[in-house]
C-alpha cells in the first residue's frame, strides 16, 4: 500500500511503523514542518526538554532501560550541536539512539545560512551511521537503515539530518517490506564458523587448566541478555566474577562468586586478584584504562580470553590469548556446554584472604555509605539507580547492593556530568512502574537541573538525590592528591535546593544528619511525582581505594598521599 505524504509526515509514519512511541526533543526553524506533522499525532508522545543535550541523554536512558532505540529530535545549528555530548555518551557506552535533526533547505546548504551547521560532519566520529537526506524518496529508507544500524552488533547512536524543504516535499510512503520490528534488539546468532568452535574448545581447555581463573564482565552481558548464561558459567566453573562500572547489575551482587568492581576505584583484593590471576575470561567489556591501569603491568600472569561483539575491541588495549568476536549470550551458552564442572575453592579462599576490612574513611558526618544502604532499604531493591559522574558515582558503584539486571545506569565511557537527571527521565518512561532515582553531585546536578521543569510538565516521576559536598568533588580529590592541595576552581556554590524544588512545585528535603536520612528518602520515594533530596555530605570525603592515574593495579592508595 502506498500514499502521498510530506517528508515530515513520512518521518512520523516511519517511526510509528518501526514501533517508536516516545520522542525527546526541542523545536526550531529547520524542524518546524516535522513539529507541525507531530501536532496532535496519536501514536508518538513527545517530551519537550529544556536543552537538547537532555533530549539525547533521555533517549539514551530510555534505550538502555528499554533495550530499544531511543529517539531525540533537534533543529539545525545550535539544536543539533547541543545533542553532541549525548550522542558521544551513547557511542562510548553502546546505546542505540536515533537523532533526527532539521537542516537548512537544500538551496542554502554550504552557504553559511542562518543556523546551518554541518552536523553530519560534526557527529561523524560519535555515531555509527549518519546521513543528510537529499531526496524525500530516500527518507523512509534512510530512517529504517539508521534504526537497524543503531541496534545491530554493538548498539550505538545514529543521526538522520533532514533539510527543511525535504520535510515539506511529498512522496509516496511505502511500508517497509520487513514489517514492524519494534526495534527491540533481535537475538543475535554468532555464525558457526570452524574458528569459533575451535576458540570455544580452547577457552574451555584454558578454564580447566587454570589455577586462578576469573571472569570479568561488562555491559555487553546486559545488552545481549546473557545474565543467566554468565551466571551458569560462573556456577559451573566456580570462577569468581568481577563487574566493570558498566557491568554492574549484570551479576547479582550478593552472589557468593561476585567480587565487585575492578580498576581505579576497585577494592584492593579485587585488583590483587586480577594481578594474581592466571586466566581472565572477559565478556562484553572494553578493558579500558580505568579498568586496567597501566596495561604494561596489568594482570601480568594471566592469559586473556576476550569475548565481545565488537571485533575491533579485541586486542585493542590488552593482548589476548583467545579472541571470540560474537554475541555474549550465544558465545557463553556454547562455552557453557563445553566446560567441565569445577569449583576453584582454593583460589576463592586465596582471594578471601586478600580481603581486609577497609578503614572507615568518613569522619563522623553524613556518609555516602549510610545514604546508599538506607536508599537500598527504602526502595527494597526495586527500581533503577541512574548515577552522574564523580565521587558519588564511585560510591554508588562500590556500595549500592544491585540485585536485579540492568538496574544501574551511568555514563561510563564518556563520563559526562549532567547525564543522570535527563537520563533518569528516559529510564522512568521505559519503566513507568518502578522507582527511578537520579543520584548527582552538586556540580553535575547544576548542569541539567532545568529538566525538573520537563518532569513537572510531562509528569515524569524521577526521584532526585544530590550529594552536596560544596566541591566538584572528584576533581578536588585529584587536586588534593596530585596538585599540592590547590583547589583551583573546584569550590562550587549551590542554590538552596529545597527552595529550588519549591519553585518548581515539587517536594524537597535537606538532610544533614545520618538520623534524618531514612525519613527523607522514604518520604521522597513515596510522595507521588518528582521529588528532591539534598544530602549535605562531608565536604572533603575521598573515594578509596584509588589507583593513581596510569599506575599499576598492584599499588593502591588507601589514604591521601602526604
Ligand atoms: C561535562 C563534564 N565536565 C567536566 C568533567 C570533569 N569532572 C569529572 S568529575 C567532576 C566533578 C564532579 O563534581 P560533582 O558533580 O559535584 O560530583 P562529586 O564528584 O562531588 O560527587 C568533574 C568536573 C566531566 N566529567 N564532565
Amino acid at each position: 500500500m502506498s500514499e502521498l505524504l510530506t517528508g515530515a509526515q513520512i518521518i512520523c509514519r516511519t517511526l510509528v511503523d518501526a514501533g517508536v512511541e516516545v520522542l525527546f526533543g526541542y523545536p526550531g526553524g529547520a524542524i518546524m514542518p516535522f513539529y507541525d506533522a507531530l501536532h496532535g499525532h496519536a501514536g508518538l508522545r513527545h517530551i519537550l526538554v529544556r536543552h537538547e543535550q537532555a533530549a539525547a541523554h533521555a533517549a539514551d536512558g530510555y534505550a538502555r532501560a528499554g533495550n530499544r532505540v531511543g529517539v531525540c529530535i533537534a533543529t539545525s545549528g545550535p539544536g543539533a550541536t547541543n545533542l553532541v555530548t549525548g550522542l558521544a555518551t551513547a557511542h562510548m557506552d553502546g546505546s542505540p539512539v536515533l537523532a533526527v535533526t532539521g537542516q537548512v533547505g537544500r538551496p542554502m546548504l554550504g552557504r553559511d545560512a542562518f543556523q546551518e551547521t554541518d552536523v553530519v560532519g560534526v557527529t561523524m566520529p560519535v555515531t555509527k551511521y549518519n546521513v543528510l537526506v537529499r531526496d524525500v524518496e530516500d527518507l523512509a529508507d534512510d530512517l529504517r537503515t539508521a534504526l537497524a544500524i543503531a541496534m545491530e552488533g554493538r548498539p550505538g547512536p545514529v543521526l538522520v539530518d533532514v533539510p527543511k524543504d525535504v520535510q515539506n516535499q511529498k512522496a509516496e510512503y511505502r511500508e517497509s517490506g520487513a514489517g514492524s520490528q519494534g526495534w527491540v534488539k533481535p537475538r543475535l546468532q554468532t555464525p558457526d564458523t570452524g574458528h569459533l568452535e575451535e576458540a570455544i574448545q580452547e577457552t574451555a581447555h584454558l578454564i580447566a587448566a587454570a589455577e586462578r581463573p576469573i571472569m570479568m564482565i561488562g555491559r555487553g552481558v546486559i545488552v545481549s541478555g546473557a545474565y543467566d548464561a554468565v551466571r551458569a558459567l560462573a556456577e559451573r566453573t566456580g570462577m569468581p566474577v568481577i563487574t566493570t562500572l558498566l557491568g554492574i547489575s549484570a551479576f547479582p551482587q550478593a552472589h557468593e562468586l561476585h567480587l565487585g568492581m575492578p580498576g581505579m576505584h576497585g577494592e584492593v583484593h579485587i585488583n590483587k586478584a586480577i594481578q594474581a590471576a592466571d586466566l581472565i575470561v572477559g565478556i562484553g567489556l572494553r578493558f579500558d584504562d580505568r579498568v586496567t591501569g597501566n596495561t604494561a603491568t596489568f594482570a601480568p600472569r594471566a592469559k586473556i580470553v576476550h569475548i565481545d561483539i565488537d571485533a575491533a575491541a579485541i586486542g585493542r588495549t590488552v593482548p589476548v590469548a583467545v579472541g571470540l568476536a560474537g554475541d555474549a549470550r550465544s558465545v557463553v551458552e556454547r562455552l557453557l556446554a563445553a566446560v567441565a564442572p569445577r569449583d576453584c575453592l582454593p583460589w576463592r579462599a586465596e582471594i578471601r584472604n586478600l580481603m581486609h576490612a577497609r578503614e572507615e574513611v568518613f569522619s563522623g558526618g553524613l556518609s555516602p555509605e549510610v545514604i546508599l544502604s538506607t536508599l537500598a532499604e527504602v526502595t527494597g531493591g526495586r527500581g533503577t539507580i541512574v548515577s552522574d559522574v564523580g565521587q558519588h558515582q564511585m560510591w554508588v558503584a562500590q556500595r549500592y547492593p544491585f540485585q536485579r539486571p540492568n538496574t544501574h545506569i551511568t555514563s561510563g565511557g564518556l563520563g559526562a556530568m549532567g547525564f543522570a537527571v535527563p537520563a533518569a527521565m528516559g529510564v522512568r518512561l521505559a519503566r513507568p512502574n518502578e522507582p527511578v532515582w537520579a543520584i548527582s553531585g552538586d556540580g553535575g546536578f547544576q548542569m541539567n537541573m532545568a529538566e525538573i521543569a520537563t518532569m513537572v510538565q510531562e509528569g515524569i516521576e524521577v526521584k532526585l538525590a544530590i550529594f552536596n559536598n560544596g566541591y566538584l568533588g572528584m576533581v578536588r580529590q585529584w587536586q588534593q592528591f596530585f596538585h599540592g592541595g590547590r583547589y583551583s576552581n573546584t569550590p562550587i556554590w549551590s542554590p538552596d535546593y529545597v527552595k529550588l524544588a519549591a519553585a518548581y512545585g515539587i517536594a524537597g528535603w535537606r538532610v544533614k544528619q545520618a538520623s534524618e536520612v531514612a525519613d527523607a528518602l522514604r518520604q521522597a520515594n513515596q510522595t507521588p511525582g518528582p521529588t528532591l533530596v539534598e544530602l549535605v555530605i562531608e565536604q572533603e570525603a575521598n573515594v578509596f581505594p584509588m589507583i593513581v592515574p596510569g599506575g599499576s593495579l598492584s599499588e593502591p592508595l588507601e589514604a591521601a598521599p602526604v
